[in-house]
């Protein structure tokens, strides 16, 4: 989220709007309300598994500031078809496998117990099927000799900090078609 906003500057076809999290104690809305960004937390966990209750309540601070294209950046949360589509074709995501591959959780470990010789993240447009919106954008790593998840995940975070920039730049300025990193 940090690369993202540090990214939108000069040239750049955007400016951040707000920073949403639900998670009221996220270190980044701390950071983006430094940068005199405007933050919204809405917790989910009050909603007790109600997902549109969540959303409604999300939506508010959202629409207030009329953003043009959405990018999650570590959303835990499922979104619902309603909320999809309502910002269908202007939503992002980063997600940290090379999709098709590991769609969902845990996908580090699942590289590894795999025997995969690769990993990497992927920009995606997010639709109601989970993960697999049209990509928009891949970055590659090697799995090391004596990898765990977690360093590999730091591997392929780093590329996450350059890949998702790249990608909203072109998509903000209206280029869909897929960059691949190496
Ligand atoms: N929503 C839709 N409709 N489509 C996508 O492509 C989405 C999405 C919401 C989030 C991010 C995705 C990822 O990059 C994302 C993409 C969370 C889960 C999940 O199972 C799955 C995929 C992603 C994020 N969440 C559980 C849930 O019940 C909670 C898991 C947890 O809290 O640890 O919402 O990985």
């Amino acid at each position: 989220m940090l690369a993202l906003v540090a990214s939108m500057t000069g040239d750049h076809p955007a400016r951040p709007v707000l920073v949403a999290s639900n998670d009221p104690g996220a270190m980044g809305l701390k950071r983006a309300a430094e940068l005199g960004i405007a933050t919204a937390a809405v917790e989910h966990r009050p909603f007790k598994g109600d997902r549109a209750a969540f959303e409604a309540a999300l939506l508010q601070p959202i629409l207030a500031a009329e953003p043009d294209i959405l990018c999650l950046a570590g959303f835990m949360r499922v979104l619902t078809p309603a909320f999809v589509a309502r910002f269908e074709g202007r939503m992002l995501n980063i997600h940290p496998s090379l999709l098709p591959k590991y769609t969902g959780l845990h996908t580090h470990q699942r590289a590894l117990d795999a025997g995969d010789t690769e990993a990497g993240c992927s920009v995606h447009e997010v639709t109601a099927a989970l993960d697999e919106g049209p990509l928009l954008g891949q970055a590659r790593v090697p799995v090391l000799p004596g990898d765990t998840a977690d360093s590999l995940g730091a591997r392929v975070l780093a590329q996450e900090h350059r890949l998702y920039p790249a990608v909203l730049r072109r998509f903000a300025a209206g280029d869909r078609s897929p960059i691949f990193l190496s």
